[in-house]
């Protein structure tokens, strides 16, 4: 009996529906810790997703034997607790690595070409016609795009930059990456975050959150950036000092940022809100429907294989 804490999408649901006997939760809000610890005493496995936040407690007394999560970040389960509880987890690498790094690149147009303001202006019919100095922005092609983060994701940003928009990459990874990955986009390795963010004129995170990577970018590591530079975050929202961000915004040294995820998501700091360069997406990274399908593809592959007693292909505790 698996209970997965949101719809997916029919193809994905229709294949789970065939190998289990599966609950999907409806509604549109994220369930509540209670509902989620009920969950895992009364089913052998859940689907959880990001907005589902599986912390130490709720693993109190827990009978389920798996959990299979819905995504590639796993931050908002507390791996350890779930270790000690003899609970099995696993995520979904891989099927969304192209899509979160089509958004990155989305995100990072359109904060330096001011796109979601340049609409806004247009919307509200504040448009005062074509002029040479309107709406001037920064230009990506040839810039120096820091990488920080280098995993699948942070490479298929650098291929799309390199390749695409003549960018030359750096990059930062707390762990060792193969030579031949990063001499494939042409890219160098830094020594430091601070390295990175000296040189940029981009920065995209592809980091994972958690506690190791709160506020990666806080307001001394801002400060350091350089005059005019484009923070881009896709990866979570706690890597990112969103007050201090917002503050850099107003006051220097970036011009723009653009962000799809928050530290306390649904709910957007008002200090970002209020600022016409930020741009903001809701956490729409691996949102199209072939990826949405693969993610609940692979997240049924790793039950399946669990409960045949295989090997799960995506075991991440
Ligand atoms: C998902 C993501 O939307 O996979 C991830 O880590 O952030 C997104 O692709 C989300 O995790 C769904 O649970």
């Amino acid at each position: 009996r698996v209970l997965v804490t949101r719809r997916w999408p029919a193809d994905a649901e229709a294949a789970m529906a065939a190998a289990f006997d599966v609950t999907f939760n409806e509604g549109d809000v994220a369930m509540s810790p209670q509902a989620l610890a009920e969950a895992l005493r009364s089913f052998d496995a859940v689907a959880p997703t990001v907005s589902d936040r599986l912390t130490a407690d709720l693993f109190e007394g827990a009978t389920a034997k798996i959990v299979s999560n819905y995504g590639v970040g796993y931050t908002n389960i507390d791996t350890e607790a779930a270790k000690k509880a003899g609970i099995t987890v696993t995520n979904t690498p891989g099927v969304l690595t192209d899509c979160t790094a089509d958004l990155a690149m989305a995100l990072m147009l359109s904060a330096a070409r001011r796109l979601g303001e340049g609409e806004r202006e247009l919307r509200a019919g504040k448009w005062t016609g074509w002029r040479p100095t309107h709406m001037i922005g920064v230009k990506p092609t040839g810039a120096t795009l820091g990488v920080i983060g280098f995993g699948r994701i942070g490479q298929a940003v650098a291929r799309r930059a390199h390749h695409g928009f003549a960018m030359k990459v750096i990059y930062f990874d707390a762990y060792p990456i193969p030579a031949e990955a990063a001499a494939a986009v042409g890219a160098e390795q830094r020594a430091s975050v601070e390295d990175v963010l000296r040189e940029a004129d981009f920065v995209t995170l592809h980091t994972t959150g958690g506690a190791e990577n709160r506020h990666l970018i806080n307001a001394e590591r801002l400060a350091i950036m350089k005059p005019g530079a484009v923070l881009v975050n896709t990866a979570r929202g706690e890597c990112v000092d969103e007050a201090a961000l917002a503050q850099a915004l107003k006051d220097g040294p970036i011009a723009a940022a653009g962000l799809d995820v928050f530290e306390e998501e649904p709910k957007v700091n008002p200090a970002l809100m209020a600022m016409e360069n930020a741009v903001l997406a809701p956490h729409l990274g691996s949102a199209t429907h072939s990826t949405r399908v693969a993610m609940g593809m692979t997240a049924l592959e790793n039950l399946k294989a669990f409960f045949d007693g295989r090997e799960p292909p995506n075991r991440v505790a």
